[in-house]
């Protein structure tokens, strides 16, 4: 064991609990925000309909004090604020809402979500749908639960079973995001989109969605997903990293594979 885990009985498991923990709390700090959305003062990033609000940046501000307290040499990777470089291998990867569209226009569909890496894998996850009143949780090796309840993906399913997640933002480019969406369609899949990228994920997990596809998305959107969905027992394959957005594909190995061949991308 490393020496600075020296102390620490199991260090992913201590993590992953105040992983959840911490997603909670959150998610009632969010939720508080969220009654009172009229108040906010949302502006915009890149686009028209990419926010923050003081809601955002407090909570991701009161998360990183938290998890700097709790685990002071870790870093920590979020949303709205610039990395903090750690030293002892484990990366937390935040989003204080993932969904501010949503959030700020009174649907229930946004989520906290805080993944975990190790050595730049994804290891943990906790994903907390205040609104919903879910919990979706994940460790490496120690399988996925929704509400503690454990999930198994159904490995049977294809495109067609039933609907698939699509997060193109206005980020992607439209041409490429049509032309998913007729493939899609072609081969017997129909489109589901709420604005989050996490809950689709733990949708996924969940065998509510047949799989996700979005072709730029952030690592604080999608990390803890990631961990959930192999958990479960599929595949989710994501081409960014920490500094860049990118694709990511996932479901069980068959969908995987058919949505990366329906949005181009190589076998
Ligand atoms: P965010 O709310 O944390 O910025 C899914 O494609 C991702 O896009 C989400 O995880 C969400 O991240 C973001 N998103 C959701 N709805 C959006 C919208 N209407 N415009 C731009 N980004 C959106
Ligand atoms: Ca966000």
């Amino acid at each position: 064991m490393a020496p600075e885990h020296r102390g620490e009985a199991d260090p992913l498991q201590a993590r992953l609990a105040a992983a959840e923990k911490l997603a909670r709390r959150a998610g009632t700090k969010a939720r508080a925000f969220f009654l009172d959305r009229d108040t906010l003062h949302p502006i915009s990033k890149s686009d028209s309909q990419d926010l923050v609000s003081e809601a955002d940046r407090g909570i991701e501000a009161w998360l990183r004090r938290q998890i700097a307290r709790q685990f002071p040499l870790d870093g920590i990777v979020g949303e709205e604020e610039a990395t903090t470089e750690g030293s002892s291998g484990f990366v937390w990867v935040i989003d204080p809402i993932d969904g501010t569209m949503p959030f700020l226009v009174g649907q229930p569909n946004w989520t906290v979500s805080i993944g975990l890496a190790r050595d730049g894998e994804p290891v943990a996850g906790a994903i907390h749908a205040p609104m919903l009143r879910e919990t979706y949780t994940a460790a490496a090796g120690g399988g996925a639960r929704l509400n503690g309840h454990p999930l198994a993906m159904n490995l049977d399913w294809n495109v067609a079973s039933t609907t698939i997640g699509f997060g193109a933002t206005q980020k992607a480019s439209p041409q490429e995001a049509g032309a998913f969406v007729e493939a899609l369609y072609r081969e017997g899949g129909v489109l589901f989109r709420v604005g989050s990228g996490a809950l689709m994920l733990a949708y996924v997990a969940a065998n509510r969605l047949a799989g996700y596809y979005d072709p730029t998305l952030h690592c604080w959107d999608c990390w803890a997903g990631i961990v959930l969905i192999r958990e479960a027992g599929g595949v989710a394959t994501f081409d960014g990293d920490f500094g860049n957005p990118g694709p990511i594909w996932a479901g069980n190995r068959q969908v995987h594979d058919t949505l990366r061949r329906l949005s181009g991308a190589a076998a």
